[in-house]
C-alpha cells in the first residue's frame, strides 16, 4: 500500500469542563491531526502528546517538527505491504512513542480501509459496543459527588477520580459513603512516592477495584515494592511506554492491571503485544483515554473489542468533552457501553472537513 501524501494539522477544540489532575490543570486539547492518502483513500489519526511534557517527556510542538521533516518525507512515496513493514521501520527510533503512533495508527486506518474492514477486525477484534467507565477531574468534593451521581445514573461502569495529596483519603471517605456499590478507582498521575506508603494502604479500605500510577512515571521498580505492601491492585499507566515495560512489570508484579493507551505506546502493533502479554500474566486491561477527539476515541474503541480489555475503559461521550466534535457522527454511550462505529471500514468515522477548517490553528502538506 502506497502512502502518496500526508496533511498534517494542528488542532484546537475547548473543553466542555476543564480538565484537572495533579499535574495541572486543562482547559482545552491541542492535538496534531494526521491523514495519509493513497489513491483516493484516507487514514486518520491524532497525536496524544500535550503541549506541555507534564504527562510523559513528549509535546506537540516536538511531534509536528518530527513528522514533518523526518518521519513523513522518510515514508511519503514508499509503499508498505501491512502495517507490521511500518512500524518494523519505525522501531530504530528511540523514545517519541505517541509521535510514532500518530504516524503508525493512520497507516492501520488506510490499510483496514484498503481491505474494506473495520479496524476492530484487522487488530483481531470483534464486538457491537465496549464498556465504559469515566474518568472525573479534581475538583471540589461537592461537585464530584454530584459528578458521580450523574454518571452512575447515566450507566457508566466504573468511576475513576482523580486524587492528589490532601484530595485522596478525604475525598474517598464521602464517596464511598455516598455509592457503597460503585466501581471506584483512583488515579494519582505520579504523584505520591514510596513515602506515602501508609497513606496508599489506607486506601485499602474503600474497595477501589485498583490505584492508577500512584508513583513516578518511570520507576516500575518502585510500584513493584508497593504493590508488595498494599492489598488494592495497583494498575500502570504513564510507566507503560513498550512491551519491556510491560513485561518488566508483570514479571515483577508491578501492577495487576494495566491501562493501554495505544497513543502511548508507540501504536496498535505495540500495542497488541502489551496486550497478549497481559493476557499470558492473566491480568487484564482497559482502554485509557488522553481527552481525545472522535478520530482518537474511535481508534481506542476499535482496540477495545480485543479480548483481554476485561475492565471498562476511558473512552466515553465525546459530548463530555468537547460542544462540538471533528467527525461527522457522535461517539455516544448507551447505558454504559459505547458502540464501536462502523461508518464505513476503518476507524467507522467520517471527517466534518467545514469544522475541522475552523479549530485548524496549523496546516502543513508532504507530498512525494
Ligand atoms: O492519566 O489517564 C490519565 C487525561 C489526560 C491525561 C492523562 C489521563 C487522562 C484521563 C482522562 O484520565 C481519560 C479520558 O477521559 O480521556
Ligand atoms: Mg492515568
Amino acid at each position: 500500500l502506497r502512502i502518496d501524501s500526508a496533511e498534517l494539522r494542528l488542532v484546537r477544540l475547548p473543553l466542555v469542563t476543564p480538565f484537572t489532575i495533579s499535574t495541572g490543570t486543562m482547559y482545552d486539547k491541542v492535538f496534531p491531526l494526521l491523514t495519509l492518502r493513497s489513491d483516493g483513500i484516507e487514514g486518520y489519526a491524532e497525536g496524544v502528546m500535550d503541549p506541555l511534557p507534564d504527562y510523559l517527556g513528549e509535546t506537540t510542538a516536538a511531534a509536528m517538527t518530527l513528522l514533518t521533516e523526518t518521519l513523513l518525507p522518510g515514508v511519503v512515496g514508499r509503499s508498505f505491504a501491512n502495517p507490521q513493514a511500518l512500524q518494523a521501520e519505525l522501531s530504530r527510533w528511540r523514545g517519541h512513542r505517541m509521535t510514532l503512533a500518530t504516524l503508525e495508527m493512520a497507516f492501520w486506518d488506510l490499510w483496514s480501509k484498503s481491505l474494506d474492514l473495520p479496524l476492530m477486525s484487522v487488530l483481531g477484534g470483534d464486538a457491537a459496543a465496549v464498556e465504559v467507565g469515566v474518568s472525573l477531574g479534581i475538583a471540589p468534593v461537592e461537585e464530584t459527588l454530584k459528578r458521580v451521581d450523574a454518571h452512575l445514573a447515566l450507566g457508566y461502569r466504573r468511576i475513576k477520580l482523580k486524587v492528589k495529596p490532601g484530595h485522596d483519603i478525604g475525598l474517598l471517605r464521602e464517596v464511598r459513603a455516598a455509592f457503597p456499590e460503585a466501581h471506584l478507582t483512583v488515579d494519582a498521575n505520579c504523584c505520591y512516592t514510596l513515602a506515602d506508603t501508609d497513606l496508599l494502604r489506607r486506601m485499602d479500605d474503600f474497595a477501589l477495584d485498583y490505584i492508577e500510577q500512584p508513583l513516578a512515571w518511570d520507576d516500575i521498580h518502585d510500584h513493584a515494592t508497593l504493590q508488595g505492601r498494599i492489598r488494592t491492585p495497583l494498575c500502570l499507566d504513564e510507566s507503560i511506554q513498550t512491551p519491556a515495560d510491560a513485561r518488566k512489570a508483570l514479571q515483577s508484579d508491578a501492577c495487576r492491571v494495566m491501562n493501554i493507551k495505544v497513543g502511548r505506546s508507540g501504536g496498535f502493533a505495540e500495542s497488541l503485544r502489551i496486550h497478549d502479554l497481559c493476557a499470558a500474566f492473566d491480568v487484564p486491561v482497559w482502554c485509557g483515554g488522553m481527552l481525545e477527539s472522535g478520530i482518537g476515541r474511535a481508534h481506542n474503541i476499535h482496540l477495545s473489542t480485543l479480548p483481554n480489555f476485561r475492565k471498562p475503559g476511558d473512552v466515553s461521550s465525546a459530548s463530555r468533552y468537547f460542544h462540538r466534535d471533528i467527525i461527522e457522527q457522535k461517539l455516544e454511550t448507551d447505558g454504559g457501553m459505547m458502540p464501536v462505529p462502523q461508518h464505513g471500514a476503518g476507524i467507522g468515522v467520517t471527517l466534518d472537513r467545514g469544522f475541522l477548517d475552523s479549530v485548524t490553528i496549523d496546516r502543513r502538506e508532504v507530498r512525494a
